[in-house]
């Protein structure tokens, strides 16, 4: 059996990555491709735990290296328990965010080098990569509009973090699609669902059989 494709989709706060990946999940099902969604930090009972250890508590909970130590706990349970063995039977997976994510909040924002973070991830991942990364780029004000709607006053730890860390979170996306761009491609946001969706499936239609 051929092994299915690890997609992920990545990008800042309130992009649209939940919505696209429903909608991107849908398409797929509808050529007969079977779909696994999923997310990060979580998808596995263990990472969801650390999951609420990551997102909840005071903004300084973690001190840098210890926060990107347990992204990369949940990511190996992640990748060991879901993501290897479905792809492994066929089935293609979407992620909603993967490693992208820390080497732009964790190596980008806060400071750790790239190399300490593809370290942690050959450690505990084997140093998986996805087929295609799908990077959703908006600007600010849009994105804070659509998470205003969606979370009212409610944010968690690490989006209440000041412009600068999600300047530098943006910056390191672009970066990865200039650096792999066979790997990783900036898709426009802004405009209706439908449309954004569209764009992606154009993105991914070289891994469709
Ligand atoms: N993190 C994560 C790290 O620091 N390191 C890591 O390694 C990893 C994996 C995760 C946090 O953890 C950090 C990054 C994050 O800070 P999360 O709760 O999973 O946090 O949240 P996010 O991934 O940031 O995503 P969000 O849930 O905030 O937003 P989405 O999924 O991008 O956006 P979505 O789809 O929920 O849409 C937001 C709103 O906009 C509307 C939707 O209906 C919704 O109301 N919308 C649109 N409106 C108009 N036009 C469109 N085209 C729209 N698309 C969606």
């Amino acid at each position: 059996m051929a092994r299915g494709k690890f997609i992920t989709i990545e990008g800042g706060e309130g992009v649209g990555k939940t919505t696209q990946i429903n909608a991107l999940a849908e398409a797929l099902r509808e050529k007969g491709i079977d779909v696994v969604v999923t997310r990060e930090p979580g998808g596995t009972e263990g990472a969801e735990a650390i999951r609420q250890l990551l997102l909840g508590g005071s903004a300084g909970r973690w001190e840098e290296r210890a926060e990107a130590l347990l992204f990369a706990a949940a990511r190996s349970d992640h990748v060991a328990r879901l993501i290897t063995p479905a792809l492994d039977a066929g089935k293609w997976v979407i992620s909603d965010r993967f490693l992208d994510s820390s080497r732009a909040y964790q190596g980008g924002g806060s400071g750790l080098s790239d190399d300490d973070i593809l370290a942690l991830h050959k450690v505990g991942s084997g140093g998986l990569l996805p087929d295609r990364t799908l990077v959703l780029k908006l600007n600010e004000e849009q994105a804070a509009e659509r998470a205003a709607i969606r979370d009212g006053v409610h944010s968690d730890r690490i989006q209440t973090r000041d412009k600068q860390f999600h300047d530098l979170v943006h910056r390191s996306f672009h970066r990865f699609a200039e650096q792999e761009p066979k790997r990783v491609r900036l898709i426009d946001a802004s405009g209706e669902p439908e449309s954004i969706t569209a764009s992606l499936m154009v993105e991914i239609a070289d891994l469709i059989a």
